[in-house]
Order: C-alpha cells, then structure tokens, then sequence
C-alpha cells in the first residue's frame, strides 16, 4: 500500500471504543471491517443500527453502513491495518490480576492473515509489556515475518500501542479531538501508526515507545482515581467531625494552586475503578497510593450505604428514594456503578419501601428482582418518599427546587444541592 492511499482497516472489538473508532475511521474514507464475538451485535451494525448508547453515534454509523464503509462479521479478515479493541478485564483468581486472554487470542488470529507492510494496532488498556506480548503471539505463528524489535534490518510488520482517552457521553468528539500517545515497538512503528491516525485525529499525536504508552493510559486512570480518593476521605473525615465537606472544599479551592474533585458515592465505570489495579499488580511494593485510593474508593461506597442504612432504620415509616443508578451524570450505563450497588442492597434490606428514579433506565437491573423495590419517576418519589438520597449527579435532579425537597430528610451524596449540607 502507497503512504497516499487509503488503508483498508480491520476494527476487531465493536463495544464502547472499538464501534466509535471503526465509524469514526470510516467517515474519514477508510473502509472498515468491524469484527466483533457477537453475532447479534455484527447484525445490528450490518443493518446500520448501533447495540449501545453514546451521543450521535447511531447517525454515524448508519451514515458509514449505508456508504458500504464500514461492515461487520465474526471473522478477522485481510487489511492493511488492524486496530484491536477488545476487554482487559480482571482473571476470576479475585486478586484484580489483569486478564489479556482476549487480547492475545485476537493477536494469534490477526496473525494468520498479516502481509507484509501491515500495521497492528492494540488499544485496549493494558498492562506494561502487553504490546511486545502481542509481538511474541504473532511471532509464534508468523515465523516466516520479520518482527519489529527482534528482527535484523528492516521488520516486515509494525507494531504500535495507542490508547483511547474518551469519555463516555463525548466519545465522538473527543476520539477525534484529544491528543495521542502513540508507542511504537520500534520509532518506525510509531511512525506507521502515526501516520495512520492523522488520517483521523485532529488533536496532537505524540510518539514514544510502547510500554510508555501503556503506562500513560493506566497513569491517567490512577491519577483521577487518586484525586477522587482524596475528596472521598475528605467527605468521611467531614462526616465523623460534623463538617460540611462542599463547603470545605468549596473554600479550599479558593486557593490558586488547590482543585480539589468532587466526592461520591464511589467510583464506578470500566477504566477509573479498574486500571490502576494493573499498575499496583505491576509493582505492587511501590504502588501504595495507587492501591489505597483504590480501596478508599470502594470503602466510600459502604460508607454511604452505612450512612443510608442508618437514615432508613431511623424513619421506619418513611419511604425511601435512591436518585440515580448510574454510574455517572447523564448517562444510561449502570455497569460497576456505586450507585447501583447501594439502590439495590437497601431495596434487599427494605423492600417496598424503596423507590428507585432512573430517568436512563426503563426498568429495574436484574438483581432488584424480588425485592419489591419499584422504579418511579421524580413527581412519585417527590410525592410518597420522606427520605432522599441523591447518587447520580443527573441534571434532571440537580433542578429540583428546595421548596419541592422541603421537610424530606436528605442524603445528598454527589453535593448537587448546595442548599443541603
Ligand atoms: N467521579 C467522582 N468525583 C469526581 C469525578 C468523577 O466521584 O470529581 C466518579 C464518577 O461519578 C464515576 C467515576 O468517578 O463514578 C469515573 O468517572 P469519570 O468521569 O472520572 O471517568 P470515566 O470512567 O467516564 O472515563 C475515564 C476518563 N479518564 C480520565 O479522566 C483520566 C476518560 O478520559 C478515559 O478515556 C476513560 O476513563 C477510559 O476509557 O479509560
């Protein structure tokens, strides 16, 4: 393939990033092919219709579908490069060790189709080293390829980490916008990868090796989970003392160089709460505040369940409200939410007299079942609930008015009513 042609590209995992990025390549004229395990999630794509929920995506897509750029299948097939974008979750041993299983059976199966002058791209977070594994797992099948950091001269094939940096509920604007950290095995693959992603990005892509790359991604997750961790103690230590942590905070960053994050009921979602897991299985002697903003985190989540237990065991007539499952503002995804974990451990404990208000959700997840816990919506849960607990920082909640709220006894756990202490 000449530098000025455009690459066909394979996509292999079409979830939260690997959907957005095959659609997002293909609008820039490269025609995709999407892999993905599912056979129901290939068909949906193949008819133009998207399986998850992010902002302007199902235009896009079927914009794309209907272009012929961008179609789906169970099977890897021949391109010229291949962006890999499947789970790294944690191994069932219950030690938060990093499970790249996936991305090593996708490796073996890219590699039975590599040519010559190809680009393997991983963007799954991973832990450090995984990219040269993944070099090692084609090796092992493509003896007759030259590889990138073993090979003599020059290598046949390149190989390039390059992390995604999205945020769920701008995904689009910012996988073309954000900057890059793209890691080659060698320059020469970062220099290939680059090459291929300012087909795309319009932020700066910046080159460095691959294990710097990974580590890149996990820093930024564990930096965030640190600061929150930190606003998380706050809010304890402000419960045990009788302060009001907002307002603390709110005078803390006051100060110049003082930008303290916003508690919560804990930290949710697939990247905050589990990345910096990888760096403390990394290096686990050195990572002690990785590790314990991660179970400061965690531990928040029980506080505010304690704290909750214990405003519903003080009005046993009231009803109670959980505001929110998500696991963040504004958005329908209820996977590892905090949010979730406390609404539906009280609907186990009491019943009936939990409501739960989800605008995003049209019913109640499945371990609410048999618990008699209802979802409602906000006029309900306003009109028959004298406690109310605020977990998801949704605007839908943030406008209700103090004159609404008033006589209820109130837990808000994100601060989204400054009036409420
Ligand atoms: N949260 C707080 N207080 C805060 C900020 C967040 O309690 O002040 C909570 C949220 O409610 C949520 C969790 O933290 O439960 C994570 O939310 P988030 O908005 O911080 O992040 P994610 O998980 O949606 O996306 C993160 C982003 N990483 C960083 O901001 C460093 C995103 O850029 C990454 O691409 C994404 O992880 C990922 O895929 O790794």
């Amino acid at each position: 393939m000449r530098g000025d042609m455009k690459p066909d590209v394979c996509v292999i995992g079409l979830g939260y990033i690997g959907l957005p990025t095959a659609a997002v390549i293909a609008r820039a004229g490269c025609p995709v092919h999407g892999v993905d395990v599912a056979q129901g999630v290939v068909d949906t794509i193949n008819r133009g219709e998207i399986h998850i929920e992010e902002v302007d995506l199902d235009g896009l897509v079927q914009a794309v579908v209907q272009r012929g750029l961008l179609k789906a299948s169970i099977e890897v097939a021949s391109a010229d490069v291949f962006v890999i974008a499947v789970p790294t979750p944690f191994a069932k041993d219950g030690n938060h060790t990093p499970d790249t299983s996936y991305v090593m059976a996708v490796a073996r199966k890219v590699a039975q189709v590599l040519k010559q002058g190809d680009t393997v791209i991983l963007e799954s977070t991973s832990p450090v080293g995984t990219t040269e594994a993944v070099r090692d797992a084609i090796a092992a099948v493509r003896p007759d390829l030259a590889m990138p950091g073993i090979a003599e001269g020059r290598p046949d094939i390149s190989i390039a980490y390059c992390p995604e940096r999205v945020l769920p509920g701008k995904i689009l604007e910012e996988l073309t916008h954000n900057d890059r950290s793209i890691g080659g095995i060698t320059p020469r693959c970062a220099r290939k990868a680059l090459a291929f992603y300012k087909r795309f990005v319009k932020g700066e892509c910046v080159t460095t090796d691959a294990r710097s790359a990974e580590m890149t991604k996990l820093v930024e997750n564990a930096f965030r989970d640190v600061n929150i961790a930190f606003a998380n103690e706050l809010s304890m230590i402000a419960d045990r003392q009788g302060l009001d942590v907002w307002e603390v905070i709110r005078l803390a960053n006051r100060h110049p160089r003082v930008n303290i994050l916003t508690p919560g009921p804990g930290v949710g979602g697939h990247c905050i709460a589990v990345d910096p897991w990888f760096i403390v299985h990394g290096a686990p002697e050195e990572a002690r505040i990785i590790r314990q903003a991660r179970e400061t985190n965690d531990m928040k989540m029980h506080h505010v369940l304690a704290r909750a237990r214990a405003l519903a065991e003080a009005n046993p007539s009231e009803k109670i409200a959980c505001l929110g499952l998500a696991f963040k503002a504004n958005i329908d995804d209820f996977r590892e939410s905090p949010a979730r974990y406390v609404a539906a451990s009280l609907a186990r404990e009491y019943g009936d007299r939990v409501c739960v208000v989800e605008p995003y959700a049209g019913e109640l997840p499945q371990e609410f079942a048999g618990t008699n816990a209802e979802l409602v919506d906000i006029d309900t849960a306003l009109e028959e609930c004298g406690v109310l607990i605020a977990l998801v920082d949704h605007d839908v909640f943030k406008v209700i008015p103090a004159e609404e709220r008033q006589g209820r006894i109130i837990y808000d756990t994100r601060g989204i009513w400054p009036d409420v202490a």
